[in-house]
């Protein structure tokens, strides 16, 4: 295994980008269910930087297309910057969310860093939606939506020119797999970008390992892979703390398969937590059910494997 042993947990507590207010309580959640010290039980060393500072969330509608626009561009800025210094100092990166718009700030990061270093980048985005919505799709207007979009080059220039790079990744870096919930316009615009979606209806038909062998395909030891986790991807029956549940998604053992599938390449170097909101959970279970899955990408797993 040369999955990176020593983390770096980077809290952005804000909601700036979502439909519903929460999420901003994400990171400090995921640390109560005890991601700490569940990484550490694994032989990892965390260093947890605290969360970052951004904008207060206004919670105005949206203008141009776009919901809070100069203060999602602020936070993604902040992202950028800790998770790109984080990389520079050798270091995996988890970027406790904080909703998916910051998903921007996080892999442009990343971008630049395999830029730097000459590494190929390979993006896994496990979700229920495909995030690839522009102004003129969005039903919404709220940024969650648009960040693998936006980091394709698809959005306004104050956010696609986070990282020093338009576009910061080419869409065919990326492979979607839980896929169930995608606006009408954005249909089109995935099928127009020919990104690669392992959708429900593939998972169900072809099943979680087949899906995930094909998104984890031909990846090699210059491979970068970066794992954006939205914990709506997961069945709103184990996760029902997300402002944007989707019924129909992995279950509990096939989302498990799918994290010890990540952790058997080794070459997972940073990962995203998005859209915890424990305004809507019971209990703080979506948060344990997140830890236990962030435990098996770090290896956790029945039984000893070699
Ligand atoms: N997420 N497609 C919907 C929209 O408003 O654009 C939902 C997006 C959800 C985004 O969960 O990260
Ligand atoms: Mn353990
Ligand atoms: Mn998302
Ligand atoms: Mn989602």
């Amino acid at each position: 295994m040369t999955t990176l042993r020593s983390v770096s947990l980077v809290g952005a507590p804000t909601d700036i980008g979502a439909g519903a207010r929460g999420a901003s309580m994400g990171p400090e959640a995921l640390r109560v269910a005890g991601l700490t010290e569940a990484l550490q039980s694994h032989g990892v060393d965390v260093a947890d930087r605290g969360n970052l500072l951004g904008p207060a969330n206004p919670w105005l509608p949206p203008v141009d297309g776009y919901r809070h626009l100069n203060e999602v561009t602020a936070w993604n800025s902040a992202v950028h910057d800790a998770v790109y210094a984080e990389l520079k100092l050798g270091r995996m990166p988890i970027l406790l969310g904080g909703d998916h718009c910051l998903g921007i700030g996080s892999i442009s990061a990343v971008a630049r860093h395999c830029r730097d270093t000459g590494k190929k980048l390979r993006i896994l985005w496990l979700d229920a939606h495909a995030d690839f919505n522009t102004s003129a799709l969005t039903p919404s207007g709220n940024i969650h939506g648009m960040p693998v979009a936006c980091l394709s080059g698809f959005g306004p220039q104050q956010l696609i020119g986070i990282g020093g790079k338009v576009p910061a990744i080419s869409p065919k870096w990326v492979r979607q797999v839980g896929i169930r919930s995608v606006d009408a316009g954005e249909k089109r615009f995935v099928h127009e970008q020919d990104l690669e979606v392992f959708d429900m209806r593939y998972i169900d038909e072809m099943g979680m390992r087949h899906a995930m062998e094909l998104a984890l395909a031909t990846l090699d030891a210059n491979t970068h892979l970066h794992v954006s986790f939205d914990v709506d991807f997961l069945d709103p029956d184990i996760a029902p703390g997300v402002g944007t549940t989707v019924p129909g998604g992995p279950s509990y053992r096939e989302a498990q398969l799918c994290m010890e599938m990540i952790a058997d390449t080794g070459f997972m170097a940073s990962l995203d937590v998005m859209e915890l909101n424990p305004a809507l959970d019971l209990q703080n279970k979506t948060a344990k059910v997140a830890v236990d899955l962030i435990e098996s990408l770090f290896g956790k797993s029945t039984l000893m494997r070699k």
